[in-house]
């Protein structure tokens, strides 16, 4: 039977659940165990990935877990496969499937998604391995006169062709064109550039025919660049960021998720309780974090199988916390 997108994507925005981002590249992953002192090996990524989609409990905040492709085929210590120990909990398999990005010739500090080529055929092996949904990302930086009209449209057309084909194999696009946190800007500027970069996606999602209600929008907030010297002020946050997603997103679009983009977590999940709960969206909101669902609980672990225990209970406090604030019903005093 053919699946039916749209039910996939509804179901993924499930109130009060929200994504897991567990698709860290092998260079990511590199980041997530050297500050916690743990070797960069094939076995350690695997541990940390059974930390957390072994959490019990975690099925009560979370619909999917977004996979890297390797780990599609990697198992648990009990020898179940990583997709259907999440299926079993009736959490829905997803996976990243651009490469990477890398310079475009004549436009410095800008980069292009890449990942087109070949991709039915990885496609159609993800699905065999039970994927179900899939995610795209664009990287945009800020800077004096980036991001370029240009940048932006090539970005757009390789998201909008990744997100025809996987609705052609019967799976959900997530598409993540990522405006970084890193730079001086104001957040008037990062809301501007959100805009913009949305409003350029979506018409080129439009002009590729892609189909909205199966598809999920993944963003990050409007923010003071990271070196701006500014403080994060949740209102503030929420004002600008839902003034972009309200101007570029279409109503139709069957939901947006956010990432957290390297604030902490509790800044990440104060943001997008005041996002949640600014006004009527017209479309459901929730959280794909990676770093502030994993950050705290892997602090924790150390690598240690000891302290798994400890570790799954700070990421579920985490869970917990974010399925709160994606109904816009966190406070500051539940971080104790
Ligand atoms: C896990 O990070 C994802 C993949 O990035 P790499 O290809 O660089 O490893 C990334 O797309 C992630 O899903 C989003 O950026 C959200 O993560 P954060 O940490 O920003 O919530």
């Amino acid at each position: 039977m053919i699946p039916d997108i749209q039910k996939i994507a509804r179901d993924l925005m499930v109130s009060p659940k929200g994504i897991l981002a567990a698709d860290e590249s092998e260079s990511t992953m590199k980041t997530r165990l050297d500050p916690i002192g743990v070797a960069h090996t094939t076995e350690n990524a695997r541990r940390m990935r059974e930390l957390f989609f072994g959490t019990p409990g975690a099925e009560e905040y979370l619909t999917g877990v977004i996979l890297y492709e390797s780990s599609l085929e990697e198992k648990m210590a009990d020898g179940t496969s990583f997709p259907h120990v999440l299926e079993q909990k009736g959490i829905i398999p997803g996976v990243k499937v651009d490469i990477g990005h890398r310079d475009l010739p004549n436009f410095p500090d800008e980069r292009l998604s890449y990942g087109l080529d070949a991709l039915e055929a990885r496609l159609e092996h993800f699905y065999s391995l039970g994927a179900r949904f899939t995610k795209w990302r664009s990287v945009i930086r800020i800077g004096d006169n980036i991001p370029s009209d240009a940048v932006l449209s090539a970005n757009a057309h390789v998201l909008a062709h990744y997100a025809a084909l996987v609705q052609a194999h019967h799976m959900v696009p997530i598409v993540e064109p990522e405006v970084l946190y890193d730079g001086t800007h104001t957040i008037e500027r990062s809301r501007d550039v959100l805009e913009r970069t949305l409003a350029v996606l979506f018409e080129t999602l439009r002009a590729y025919r892609v189909a909205l209600p199966g598809l999920i929008l993944k963003t990050s907030m409007a923010l003071p660049g990271r070196e701006s010297g500014t403080p994060l002020h949740a209102p503030d946050v929420a004002r600008e960021t839902v003034a972009a997603l309200t101007a570029a997103v279409p109503k139709e679009t069957a939901g947006v998720v956010f990432l957290s983009g390297g604030q902490t977590p509790a800044q990440s999940t104060e943001n997008l309780s005041c996002i949640a709960s600014h006004g009527t969206l017209p479309w459901p909101v929730t959280f794909s974090y990676s770093r502030a669902l994993e950050e705290e609980a892997l602090r924790v672990w150390g690598g240690r199988d000891d302290r798994v225990r400890e570790a799954r209970d700070v990421y579920l406090k985490r869970l917990k916390l974010v399925a709160a604030a994606r109904n816009g019903s966190y406070h500051k005093e539940m971080e104790r």
